[in-house]
């Protein structure tokens, strides 16, 4: 059986995707050493997105038209001719930004660092700029410099300040990246807009709004690795702490971002950030109500400190400076979670047990944080392949001791004293002797009969033949990515895809497919193996993978399997016979029966 070299690949190239579906390689050959102030960074674990510009007036709406999706995209989406666009600039006057109610909700959220964008696509710089009377202080009503207040009120508070800018992408300059509608491409002259505007606005934001924790770039284009390296060299003479992320272009920068709304699946080593945004968009959209619970946000955050990296939310104030109702509420309950739950994340490393099916690790010397996200029914969490000697078990929040027994590696913890009524994530401490046991990949994945269900990740999957573990992008708005890890590629009997599982209760239990299968790979038969049964099923037609539209999966059921002996089996699904690709498997779901 082969084993896949999908981690060890993940963790060499990374893919941002932008906004048009681009994508950005990020070399960690290129940056082996690391950047000297990198560790503020790698510790924060939590950041705030701030997308506002002048589509935060429009609101999603251009002459009677809705737009869905990234906001921040209208001027293109609607190909708004630069002159019109202009004049949105004359009605910009956000008179409720509060630079300090800002930074207070930051603060309160419990990030530790914010980045603004100074200038996205569109073109518009929302700090005072002398390179371009494009500019929040020239051009609109509000003649004021909020970029100056905020970054101030920010660090007045401990909070690291970033700005975002979009070197590359730029809708309002004849010589700007991606302004096909205004201006002939086969014109165009990058350098001269990286000299003119780019570089000088650059620099006066690396001059005039003291430290900068981070510059964010995004969409790279028209420069080769030389003239980019050469870029960085010039900016980081002004602020040569400030950090450079990875959407710089050419594999550079200091740290890698993954791209919008993506997650690995495994732990990635070195500085990396997730970005995701609150609701559908970046950019304010006045019709998008699609906010992520408090609950989501904590979750997603455990999930991302689990891997290692950092979450970086993002929220979409309006044209009047407001920060969204919702934005406000749900930012606020997550920062109060964290006050008696921060010490699990922040400064925290990837966890070293792999997922289970009550939820995921984070780690510090000495202890392991057991981030139960599942609450198991018989209140008992089994930890396993722990090797260390445990000195004591705890909840975070409250101290109170847990009784836990040891069976050779297996650690299980009783949770039962521990009360909680409504908590997304219950944080339970596990102290031990010794140093961390390295994280094995290649662990059987837990099913337990005390949970409703067990999901089997496609990650976890171990390929034979042509069968692939791939990320699948695709998305439901505009730019609204999604990422879903799937086992691809299998077309014949030969292309399977093995899990080794531990089934850790008798019982019966039922075995789900989680699919997608776009109509050509429809009504073909495959087979699922466990133990020395076979079931056979046919596939159901649930979408068509396309990279603009929902990647839809059906979870289907194909097995009911009694298992008399606890241990561990082997999970095989492959094609019945040779055929179209079978289906996209995300995971398999295995749910106990009562
Ligand atoms: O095109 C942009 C998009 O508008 C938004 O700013 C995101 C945030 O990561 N970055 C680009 C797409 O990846």
């Amino acid at each position: 059986m082969k084993r896949i070299l999908f981690i060890v690949c993940f963790a060499v190239t990374c893919f941002a995707t932008g906004a048009q579906g681009m994508e950005e390689m990020w070399d960690s050959t290129a940056s082996k050493k690391e950047h000297p102030d990198i560790q503020w960074f790698k510790d924060a674990k939590f950041g705030l997105f701030i997308h506002w510009g002048l589509y935060s007036k429009l609101a999603g709406t251009w002459q009677g038209k809705n737009y869905y999706g990234s906001g921040e995209w209208i001027m293109n989406q609607a190909k708004i001719p630069v002159r019109e666009y202009e004049q949105v600039a004359a009605t910009f006057n956000p008179v409720n930004f509060n630079a300090d109610e800002w930074a207070q909700l930051a603060k309160d959220a419990g990030v530790k660092y914010m980045v603004i964008t100074a200038k996205h696509h569109e073109g518009f710089s929302m700090f005072d700029s002398k390179v371009t009377h494009f500019d929040i202080v020239d051009a609109t009503p509000y003649k004021k410099d909020p970029m100056k207040a905020l970054s101030e009120a920010a660090r007045k508070r401990g909070i690291q300040f970033g700005f975002y800018y979009s070197q590359f992408q730029d809708w309002h300059e004849p010589n700007g990246g991606r302004n096909t509608w205004d201006f002939d491409e086969s014109k165009k002259d990058y350098q001269q807009y990286y000299r003119e505007k780019a570089i000088p606005q650059l620099k006066e934001l690396l001059t005039n709004y003291g430290p900068l924790g981070i510059v964010w770039f995004d969409t790279p284009g028209g420069m080769t690795k030389e003239q980019t390296q050469r870029f960085i060299n010039e900016l980081r003479k002004l602020q040569p702490k400030s950090l450079f992320s990875s959407r710089v272009g050419q594999g550079l920068g200091d740290y890698k971002d993954f791209g919008d709304s993506e997650v690995p699946p495994v732990p990635i080593a070195g500085a990396w950030e997730s970005i995701y945004t609150h609701n559908d968009s970046w950019g304010y959209i006045a019709h998008d109500m699609n906010f992520k619970s408090s609950d989501e946000i904590i979750k997603l955050l455990a999930n991302v400190a689990s891997k290692g990296g950092n979450l970086m939310l993002n929220v979409g104030p309006d044209g009047l400076g407001n920060i969204p109702y919702y934005s406000v509420k749900y930012l606020k309950a997550t920062g109060e979670w964290l006050k008696r739950n921060g010490e699990s994340i922040y400064a925290s490393t990837a966890g070293f047990i792999p997922a289970q099916p009550w939820g995921v690790t984070t780690a510090k010397p000495g202890r392991l944080f057991l981030q139960v996200l599942n609450r198991p029914a018989n209140d008992t969490v089994l930890v396993p392949g722990f090797i260390n000697t445990v000195s004591k078990v705890y909840a975070l929040d409250g101290k109170m001791r847990l009784p836990f027994v040891k069976k050779g590696t297996d650690l299980y913890v009783n949770m039962a004293t521990v009360k909680n009524v409504h908590c997304p994530s219950t944080v339970l401490v596990v102290e031990y002797k010794g140093a961390a046991s390295a994280y094995n990949a290649t662990a059987p994945v837990t099913v337990s009969a005390a949970f409703e269900n067990n999901m089997i990740d496609a990650i976890f999957a171990k390929t034979n033949g042509n069968a692939k573990v791939q990320s699948l992008t695709y998305s439901h708005y505009f730019g609204d990515w999604k990422h879903t890890t799937c086992v691809t590629d299998m077309l014949d009997p030969g292309d399977a895809a093995g899990f080794a599982v531990r089934i850790t209760d008798p019982g019966d239990y039922k075995l789900l497919l989680e699919y997608a299968c776009p109509q050509e790979s429809a009504n073909q038969e495959g087979s699922l193996e466990i133990g020395d049964k076979t079931f056979l099923f046919r596939t159901l037609r649930t979408s068509e993978y396309d990279h603009k539209a929902p990647l839809l999966f059906i979870k289907h059921p194909v097995a009911i399997f009694t298992v008399a002996k606890p241990g561990i089996y082997r999970i095989v699904v492959k094609p019945f016979k040779q055929g179209k690709e079978l289906f996209k498997l995300k995971s398999i779901i295995v749910e106990p029966i009562k």
